[in-house]
């Protein structure tokens, strides 16, 4: 997969996002990720990039020339079609199903804007979509372009070793077509007892199939405690819901039959 990270300051996601698995992902071939400078296309000898915004205010706002030029260069460095995806607050949040739908495409446009923004007749031109990593405001779209370009690059086939893989299906959508997750189990190490505590001992008692249960019953419940705005109780397995159930019992909370997305 190509990735193209249309910034000011494009380093900066090649570097975040080049560590780890990401990286080896690079290394072995199964992505490229170039950056495209909007300075590199400003014409003058200031090489402008930004412009005091109609209507006044405070900051400055990305002009549309530096910006759609770097775009089309961008574009025409492939003759794959590239999907252009602008990170802003204003963006439908980011999700893994969403990662799992741009980790299918043979190319991704990540355009960052920096300032106050970017002239919204660029926005309405080039862009296809508006991609948000959560409701808070960041300097700059470049650290969310790094996680998208994280969260889409663990997915290519062959990006996972045995071991991370493994431990990725055991988190499979709770449910068809919901496209969610459960949020993980919790994990321990040596040694097993500790001043802060001793490792439950399903863990140690070399049962697979008990431990199995036991990791997915704790990621049901950590979901329902935590986020139930993940968990349809309707749309779990009967499987999922005698364990939730259980685990639920077992903590002296309510069932979760009838909760109807309560906080
Ligand atoms: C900056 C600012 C300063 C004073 C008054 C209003 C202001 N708004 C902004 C602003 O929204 N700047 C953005 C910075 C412009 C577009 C790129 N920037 C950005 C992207 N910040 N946060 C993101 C982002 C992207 C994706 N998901 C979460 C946050």
């Amino acid at each position: 997969m190509r990735f193209d990270i249309v910034s000011l300051f494009p380093d900066f996601v090649a570097q975040v996002a080049g560590h780890g698995v990401v990286g080896r992902a690079a290394e072995r071939g199964l992505l490229s990720l170039t950056g495209w400078n909007p300075r590199d296309y400003a014409e003058g000898n200031y090489r402008r990039v930004d412009d005091r915004p109609f209507g006044g205010g405070p900051g400055m706002v990305m002009l549309i020339d530096p910006l759609r030029a770097a775009l089309a260069a961008a574009r025409a460095a492939d003759p794959a079609p590239a999907r252009v995806v602008y990170m802003s607050p204003q963006g439908r949040p980011l999700d893994q199903a969403k990662a799992r739908e741009l980790a299918a495409l043979p190319r991704l446009v990540l355009l960052c804007g920096r300032y106050e923004g970017v002239d919204e007749r660029l926005l309405a031109a080039e862009v296809d979509e508006e991609l948000s990593i959560g409701d808070y405001v960041l300097s700059g779209g470049e650290l969310a372009a790094a996680v998208v370009v994280d969260a889409v690059a663990r997915l290519l086939p062959g990006a996972l070793n045995d071991a991370e893989s493994a431990a990725q299906d055991s988190f499979e959508p709770p449910a068809e077509g919901e496209g969610g997750l459960l949020l993980d189990c919790p994990h321990y190490t040596r040694p097993v007892e500790h001043e802060l505590g001793a490792v439950p001992p399903v863990l140690l008692s070399g049962n697979h199939a008990g431990i199995a249960r036991w990791r997915r019953q704790q990621a049901l419940l950590r979901t329902w405690q935590r986020r139930r705005d993940l968990i349809d109780p309707a749309t779990l397995s009967k499987a999922d819901r005698r364990l939730l159930d259980e685990a639920l019992a077992e903590a002296g909370l309510p069932p979760s039959a009838g909760a109807q997305g309560a906080a």
